[in-house]
């Protein structure tokens, strides 16, 4: 039980293959008191049955792109938690034409939305939790300590097919990670990403050539296999407990070690 006692505040299920899914029921197992979200109203009822099924009793509206919903969204968790230890983002979007073809055909309108919703938004939900987040440290300079996980891939760092203006927003994404956990260091809130690979999710679903990626994966992979939502949920655990109370602005690959292959 790494997270009893511990309430968090978690975006990004859409449904039972989200991997913001598979994180709450990690949370909940280790003991964490939650308030879940959705991003559109189409999967209001399946987040909250979802919910329900685990015993998660608080429940908000939350779209990024809107910052008076961030807004109420914090004053929710302010009200009906009081504090807030951790926060998890499990949010990404590009307009699917963005996602086919070459980057370099990008609309400037299809950048911006890509990177409102994919990163910005990690930027906007710190600073409207970061009062309800903050801790205070101890003469010794210890004391407890409160978490941010977000969700990049490789992407990011390296250039996928297709994956286009999507890998530019998780670019700036983890660098916000980085510039964040330096803001918010100071207030005892840790920043963090983990990087996962390939999985079969509702963002994976009508992306050419995901299959053969699948499929091909587990011949070149350290491990020999893809990973899982619950791969990742573990993972995020980790930073979302005080084992990596020492930890912060960090990057952690969940892709059984394919990002640290050349050929
Ligand atoms: P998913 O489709 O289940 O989750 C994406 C979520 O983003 C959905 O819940 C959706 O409602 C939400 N969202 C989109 N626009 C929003 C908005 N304006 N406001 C609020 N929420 C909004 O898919 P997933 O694979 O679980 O994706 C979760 C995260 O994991 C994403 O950041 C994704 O980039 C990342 N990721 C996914 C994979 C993969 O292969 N599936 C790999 C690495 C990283
Ligand atoms: C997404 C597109 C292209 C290649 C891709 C992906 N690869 C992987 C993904 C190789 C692993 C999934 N991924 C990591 C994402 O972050 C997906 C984000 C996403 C997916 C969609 C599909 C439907 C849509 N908009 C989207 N916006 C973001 O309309």
């Amino acid at each position: 039980m790494l997270l009893s006692g511990r309430k968090g505040v978690i975006l990004g299920v859409a449904n039972k293959r989200s991997i913001a899914w598979a994180i709450t029921q990690a949370a909940r197992n280790h003991g964490a008191e939650l308030l879940l979200t959705w991003g559109n109203d189409r999967f209001k009822e399946g987040v909250v049955e979802l919910g329900r099924s685990i015993g998660v009793e608080r429940y908000a509206p939350c779209d990024v792109s809107r910052d008076e919903e961030i807004a109420a969204l914090a004053e929710q968790a302010k009200r009906e938690l009081g504090t807030v230890d951790f926060l998890v983002h499990g949010v990404a979007f590009a307009r699917k034409e963005e996602l086919t073809g070459g980057y370099v055909d990008t609309s400037r309108e299809g950048y911006r939305i890509a990177q409102d919703i994919s990163s910005y938004s990690l930027a906007a939900l710190c600073r409207a939790f970061r009062p309800l987040m903050k801790r205070e440290r101890d003469a010794d300079g210890e004391g407890p300590t409160s978490s941010v996980v977000t969700l990049t891939y490789l992407g990011g760092q390296r250039v996928i097919p297709n994956y286009n203006v999507m890998g530019v927003a998780k670019a700036a994404l983890e660098a916000s990670v980085r510039y964040l956990a330096a803001d918010l260091g100071p207030d005892n809130i840790r920043v963090n990403a983990v990087s996962a690979g390939p999985i079969k999710t509702l963002s994976a679903a009508g992306v050419s050539s995901f299959s053969t990626m699948l499929n091909q994966l587990p011949a070149r992979a350290p491990l020999r296999k893809n990973v899982t939502t619950d791969e990742v949920a573990d993972a995020s655990v980790f930073f979302l407990s005080e084992l990596a109370r020492g930890v912060t602005g960090e990057v952690l690959f969940v892709d059984a070690g394919f990002h640290a292959m050349g050929i």
